[in-house]
Parts: structure tokens; sequence; C-alpha cells
């Protein structure tokens, strides 16, 4: 593709854009100028390429195609059952799996899919068969009320929030701590690890419906063929939340045990993180879920999007080129040396290291909260997310963490000296960040102390690091 095209394609959509509402063109121009600026170790976020991105910009938009591909509730539906079937082809292709469902709009939906599918599947329900036969217009109010004493308060053993699972495996504010009688696992207090012998322990007290495995924050491997025999053991359904980590599936960094595809009995992700799409969700099954998951809409997804079906289809076929496992074994060994260099420097972290894309540091060591750290480094040019660790006495709001990741900083091209002075900024920020007071001079957890000169010498390193690799290098807005 040649730069010109790109550079065309972009300038002449901002130019629409202007001409009805500036102010939006001009948001949209100056997040292209932050995202350039700035050093992104979100571990979650990535940059998609300008053909997924402009993908999404179309007639696709205006489309409603309530169903599934060739049986849709609405007509016209031809193209959208085009994109989708590309997009669930490319799917199949690349991780292997008989099942996929592409339409859920992020992970929670794809989570709530797999969820509700799972509970359809297992559980013995007269008044669900009844309204899964298209009947619900016959069930009483007591098949009703059947209905509710049967799906609800099922079992769900899911990683803890605090050991780096995700709110959607039972955290009590989202709906699946609701929606399921929950109980969770953490990790070994002395090595940070999952320890597979306590999971299995409380896998026969608690006898799950769903064992899911799956993170946002636990920077290992974890083994999904010793997960799936946990479940078999207890007769759980196998899911996994492999949103953070699809990329190393695709690029085949992750295999055999650690690769959950041919482990679970459900796979859910999103696009837009190590997998580098458009931002969205997906679900891989094997037939026996298939039926049950392509009921999403209008069981918990509202109508698909099929602009971003179409770019789901995009980054999927970019997925399964030689050069994305390339770039997949770059974000580990990137993240590798980002978390030598801070272990060089004497930082703490969270299982003493990492095996894939993240590294949790505990800032805990510097003295600082995760929301100190956070934005101390925020000033400083470095945009991370604060998050809890393990046992975290400061809680979930200010936190004891710092997640950072490498998907992104990858994209741009960044490898491992890059790390090595990524690691020294953000050892120098918060060594040199101290605890703050509140008005009334005592303690804050939020409140912190960095010398504007620190912050203003690091970000101008920080932007001198970035400039050899220069995002979207084909996009010329002018
Ligand atoms: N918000 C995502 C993350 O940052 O990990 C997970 O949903």
């Amino acid at each position: 593709m040649s730069r010109n095209a790109e550079s065309t394609a972009f300038r002449s959509a901002l130019e629409v854009v202007r001409g009805v509402e500036p102010r939006v063109a001009d948001a949209i121009a100056a997040e292209l100028a932050d995202q350039r600026e700035s050093l992104k170790l979100i571990a979650s976020e990535n940059y998609a390429s300008p053909a997924t991105l402009l993908a999404m910009g179309n007639w696709f938009s205006d489309k409603y195609a309530e169903g599934t591909v060739g049986r849709r509730f609405y007509a016209g539906c031809q193209n959208v059952d085009t994109v989708e079937a590309l997009a669930a082809e490319h799917a199949r292709e690349l991780f292997g799996a008989s099942h996929a469902y592409v339409q859920p709009h992020s992970g929670i939906d794809a989570n709530l899919v797999a969820f509700w599918a799972i509970l359809a599947d297992r559980v013995e329900s007269p008044a669900l068969r009844k309204a899964q036969a298209r009947q619900v217009n016959d069930l009483t109010e007591a098949d009703w009320f059947a209905l509710r004493r049967e799906l609800g308060n099922q079992r769900m053993l899911g990683m803890s929030l605090d050991a780096g699972g995700h709110l959607t495996h039972g955290f009590r504010p989202n709906i699946s701590g609701k929606m399921f009688d929950q109980r969770s696992y953490g990790t070994d207090p002395a090595t940070g690890l999952i320890d597979y012998d306590r999971v299995a322990e409380a896998a026969r007290e608690f006898k799950p419906l769903i064992l899911v495995a799956g993170y946002s924050a636990y920077p290992r491997k974890v083994n999904f063929r010793i997960m799936r025999e946990i479940a078999d053991s207890v007769g759980a359904t196998f899911m996994v939340d492999m949103a953070h980590f699809a990329g190393l599936v695709a690029g085949k960094v992750f295999t055999g045990d650690f690769d959950p595809v041919p482990h679970a009995h459900i796979v859910t992700t999103t696009t837009h993180k190590s997998l580098r799409g458009p931002r969205g969700g997906m679900v891989l099954c094997g037939p026996e879920l298939a039926d049950q998951v392509d009921r999403g809409c209008p069981m918990v997804l509202g109508g698909p999007l099929p602009h971003v079906m179409a770019a789901k289809a995009v980054a999927l076929a970019e997925a399964r080129r030689p050069d994305f496992a390339d770039y997949a074994q770059r974000i580990v060994d990137n993240a590798q040396a980002l978390a030598d260099g801070l272990l060089r420097r004497g930082a703490t972290l969270v299982t003493g290291g990492t095996d894939n894309h993240l590294v949790l540091i505990d800032v805990s060591g510097y003295g600082l909260t995760g929301r100190q750290a956070e934005q101390a480094l925020l000033d400083s040019g470095i945009v991370t997310n604060r998050n809890s660790v393990p046992q975290d006495p400061n809680g979930a709001w200010y936190t004891s963490g710092i997640r950072i990741g490498t998907p992104a900083l990858t994209t741009r091209g960044l490898g491992a000296a890059e790390m090595d002075a990524t690691a020294e900024l953000i050892h120098t920020v918060l060594s040199q960040t101290t605890p703050g007071t509140g008005p009334d001079g005592a303690p804050s957890k939020a409140k912190y102390v960095l010398d504007p000169a620190v912050a203003e010498s690091v970000g101008k390193q920080a932007a001198d690091l970035l400039t050899p690799f220069p995002l979207y290098p084909s996009v010329d807005l002018g």
C-alpha cells in the first residue's frame, strides 16, 4: 500500500468530517498526534493497521444484521454475510477452532455470550428448552419462575481480580459476580504463581459449573492442559478468556499446553489487544456449544456491528501472515527485556518477571501507591495504568501496582535496547517521586511530589526514544 493512498484516505475522511463538525475532525487528528507522542505501555492497547481502521468507516455501519450468516432477521444482509463469514473463517483457521462467533462488541459481551451458552447447554431446565424451541409465548408464570431458579445461582470458579483475573470472571461488582454463585482462586503468596493444586482443591470443594482461566494482569503463562484436567475432574465446563494474550496464541508463541484452544470447551477474546484488530470481541468453541453461542444476539447482544466485523476480517487476515508470528515473539522478548531492565535497577515485579506481554511492578517498593505512580509517569510522558497486586492493601482504586505491556510499542518497532531505556525512565520517575499530603497535612494515597524538571527531562527522553519509530509512518495528515 502506497504512503499516498493511506494519507489521502485519512486526509479526505477528515476533510469530510471537518465540513460538518470541525471539532470532531480536530479531536481525531489530535488523538493521532497524542498517540504519536506518548510512550504507550498500557498492556491492553495497541495500534490497528490503517487497513483495519479504514474498514470500519463505511456503509456497513448503517446495516442491521441480527441473526447469523444466511439466517437474518433483516433483509439485504448479503454483504454483511460476506464479511462475517470471512472474519469467522479467518478466526477458525488462525486459532484452529471448529467454530467462531465474531459478533460480540467487546470482551465483556463475548464472556456473557459464553456464560449463557454454557448455562443453556448444561443446566437441565424444561422451561429453558421450551424457550429455546421458540415457544416463549407458551411459557407460563410458573415456567418463568422455574427458569430463573434453574439458571440462577450456578457456580463459577475464576481467578481473583487482585491475582490478575478479570472483573467478568466473577468479581462481585460485575454481573458475573451476581449471576453466579462465585468463588475465586488466587496465586501462591510466596511466588505470585497459580498453584494448580490449590485450584484443584477449590474445584473439588466448590464443584463449579464453569471453571474460568485467563487474566488481565498475570504476567505468566497458564497451563491450560492442567486446568482442563481440573475442570474434567469435577465435571465443569472449562472456559478461557484469552483477551490479553490472543495475539500470542495467534502468533504461535503460546503452543501446546499454553494454547487454550485445544484444551478449553469455549474460548473468548477481544480483538484489539495483542491481536491488534478493531475494538471488539469473539467466541471460539467446538460443535457442542456452537448453536448456543450463535444465539448471542439477541440473547445478550444488541445488533451486530457489521463495520467492525469487516475490520475483524481484515485484522485476522493480517494475523494469519507469517510476519505476525515474528511480531508476537517480539512482544514477549520486549516484555522480558523491560522486566530485566527494571529488575536490574531494583524494582519489585510480581512473580519476579514475565513470560507474556505484561509486567506488573509492585510500586510499594518505591513507597508509592499505584495511583501516585501512574500520575507521576503520565506527567513524564509515560502512559500506563495502575493495577492491584495480589493481596493489595490499597484496594482496587489506589492499588499498589503499575501494569505495563509491550504490544503497542512493539508495533511501533521498539526493541530490547529501547525497552532497557524505558526501564531506566520508569525507574527514574518512580524513584524520584514521593508521596504527598492532603490539604489537612495527612498522608494521601493520591497526591505525590515529583520535581517538574525531572518530569520534563524524562518526557523529553521518552520523546527522543520514539523519534526513530514513527507511528503510522504511511499516514501524513499534512
Ligand atoms: N480493560 C481491559 C484491560 O485493560 O485489561 C480489560 O477489560
